[in-house]
């Protein structure tokens, strides 16, 4: 983005004006050309891959609140308004953190412990949290159903809890 400076000259009240919306011209120009710069794609990518429908698309939204935003669930090839691309239980924000392929339900974080939901290797209060919340019927990045039961209930709570605690 070109950046322009006005220094030193005191300007007439007549000028001002002009002055004004030329540098906000300037500014204006300048973003669009920062987001062609940075692989911005057409507008035409939203209303591709999701209702078919002209939509505005602001880049910086994360609109299905998965982690990325609609820029980066481009480059991720992920679906902007699906948390879980894959429905493999793990959002598509989680999975690139974690390193995993969120477009393919054969690639997805994993652990060894029993009760560590966000798989970094240990049971804390954030695992805890995410059970709570799912059974409190909060949708959230990682999967929480630990027994498999089909439902998130407080024996999966229970189980989370035992697990932080190395309760066997
Ligand atoms: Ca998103
Ligand atoms: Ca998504
Ligand atoms: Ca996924
Ligand atoms: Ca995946």
């Amino acid at each position: 983005m070109t950046t322009r400076h006005v220094s030193g000259t005191i300007m007439r009240p007549s000028v001002l004006p002009a002055a004004i919306i030329a540098l906000a011209c300037a500014c204006l120009v300048g973003a669009t050309a920062q987001e062609e710069s940075a692989g911005n794609p057409a507008d035409g990518w939203v209303q591709d891959t999701a209702f078919g429908a002209p939509k505005a698309v602001e880049w910086d939204e994360d609109l299905d609140q998965d982690g990325l935003d609609h820029y980066q669930e481009f480059l991720a090839g992920t679906h902007p308004f699906v948390a879980d691309s894959d429905e493999d239980g793990f959002w598509d924000g989680f999975e690139v953190t974690r390193g995993t392929d969120p477009t393919s339900p054969d690639s997805y974080p994993s652990s060894e412990v029993l009760g560590d939901v966000d798989c970094d290797g240990q049971v804390t209060a954030a695992d805890i949290q995410s059970v709570i919340n799912a059974a409190l019927g909060q949708k959230v990045a990682v999967p929480t159903d630990l027994d498999g039961t089909g439902n998130v209930d407080s024996l999966d709570i229970q189980t989370v809890i035992n697990a932080a605690l190395l309760v066997p």
